[in-house]
């Protein structure tokens, strides 16, 4: 039997819809970044998405994929570097470099799922341009093709979508680059050809389809934050004991489980405690 990375489902296992071999081989194989949980069918990683640009809803993304041109790429590394430079795909993540890391995946809105991505650590290509010494955020800012992205010629937010981390944040070796998914390259309405990848943090900040990183010494105004700044807060680090204005964020649902799944208790930080150290002394329920 042929095991795909698309076999390596929770239904799998449970329902033994591709066989339990399948299933076991796969919770077997499944490294340590995903801490026991299998990967979600690729099916609905990119059939299940946010990426307004694209449309609203999630199938929408999926729908209007067509539309968007990846290559040429390439991202612009400037502002407070020793060396601003524009890098293509092939410099930003050769095959060799490539590294795959599944990641648990939770969104504001209390769905999760597990992503085998592949890709590099920002650390390393930050280091690319070279840092300098009072460079204290990164910013990101998506590409802006209003000829490409159908929601880009309405004014629903302040386009081009730009989010931000500190940059002990964006330096932790979990911040990834992600170019590629399921060992394929990355499908356009999953923010390919590259996009942001925090594990612990909510969804909003893993912004997709990177044209621009810029070196700053101020905290950056980014998109959510800017719009809604009660429900996103800049560090939007996964937290159960901090609610979304309108619902809990005690508990995800699994993206794929299956209608007789039950809820799963969301995790501090998404499980990820190492970055812990990252906000020792901040109080979380303010800097949400
Ligand atoms: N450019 C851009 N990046 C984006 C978004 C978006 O609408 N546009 N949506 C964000 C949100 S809210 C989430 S949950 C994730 C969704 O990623 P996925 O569709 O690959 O699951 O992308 C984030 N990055
Ligand atoms: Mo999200």
């Amino acid at each position: 039997m042929k095991l795909s990375w698309s076999d390596v489902t929770p239904e799998a296992l449970v329902l033994n819809r591709r066989g339990l071999l399948a299933g076991m081989a796969a919770v077997a194989a499944t490294p340590a970044f995903a801490r026991g949980d299998a990967p979600t069918a690729y099916e609905d990683i990119t059939g299940y998405n946010n990426y307004v640009e694209l449309g609203m809803g999630k199938s929408a993304p999926a729908e209007n994929a067509h539309r968007r041109t990846m290559s040429p790429w390439s991202v612009e590394i400037g502002g407070l570097v020793e060396r601003p430079v524009t890098l293509t795909l092939d410099e930003i993540a050769p095959a060799a470099a490539r590294e795959e890391r599944i990641y648990r995946f939770r969104c504001v809105e209390a769905w999760s799922m597990v992503v085998p991505w592949e890709g590099v650590p920002l650390a390393g290509v930050l280091d690319r341009a070279g840092v300098k010494p009072e460079a204290r955020f990164v910013a990101f800012e998506t590409v802006y093709r209003p000829d490409e992205l159908p929601g880009q010629r309405r004014k629903t937010l302040d386009w081009p979508y730009r989010e931000a981390l500190r940059l002990d944040e964006a330096r932790h070796p979990l911040t990834f680059l992600a170019t590629g998914l399921y060992r394929k390259p990355l499908p356009a309405q999953s923010g390919g050809p590259i996009r942001l990848v925090v594990p612990w943090k909510y969804g909003f900040k893993s912004i997709k389809s990177i044209v621009r990183i810029t070196l700053t010494d101020r905290q950056p105004e980014t998109t959510w934050n800017a719009l809604q700044p009660d429900e996103y807060g800049f560090y939007a680090n996964v937290n159960p004991k901090v609610d979304h204005p309108r619902w809990s964020q005690r508990t995800e649902r699994r993206i794929g489980a299956g209608l007789l799944a039950g809820r799963d208790e969301t995790r501090l930080f998404n499980g990820y405690d190492e970055v812990a150290p990252l906000y020792a002394g901040m109080d979380l329920a303010r800097d949400y």
